[in-house]
């Protein structure tokens, strides 16, 4: 009897430990990888490619530089409630191959998010990104 009890203790056990670890392993959100790149389209002239994207919560959004210029992502415009802090400016892709990557949580409510590359804004480059609610 006290031995068949033991055996439950420790199954019941197992069982903890074995729910715990899946549960760090597999994050709640896995989401989608989003890639945008920085182009030169004509000489001189960067763009982002695709310029609009759409997104979920917990998706990421990479941008990859793949130009000889430098290029970082700026926000211009966000939704009421956006709390980028330092993601509202990220800092300069220099070499090609570089990437920038913002994961798309709780500082991203949904709605329409306009961007530009901080010296080439002015002249086009540009993009928009929308906070989407989950497909059902
Ligand atoms: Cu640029």
């Amino acid at each position: 009897m006290r031995k068949a009890l033991g055996g439950i203790g420790v199954a019941l056990l197992m069982g903890l430990v074995g729910t715990v670890s899946a549960s760090a392993q597999a994050p709640k959100a896995a989401g989608h990888l989003v890639v945008v790149k920085m182009v030169e389209v004509a000489g001189q002239q960067f763009r982002f490619e695709p310029a609009s994207i759409t997104v979920q919560p917990g998706d990421t959004v990479r941008w990859l530089q793949e130009s000889v210029a430098p290029h970082n992502v700026q926000f211009e415009s966000k939704p009421k409630g956006a709390r980028l802090g330092g993601a509202d400016m990220g800092g300069y892709l220099t070499s090609k191959g570089e990437a920038y990557q913002l994961v798309i949580d709780g500082r991203f409510p949904l709605g329409t998010y306009g961007y530009l590359c901080t010296p080439h804004g002015p002249m086009g480059m540009k993009g928009t990104m929308t906070v989407a609610a989950s497909a059902p």
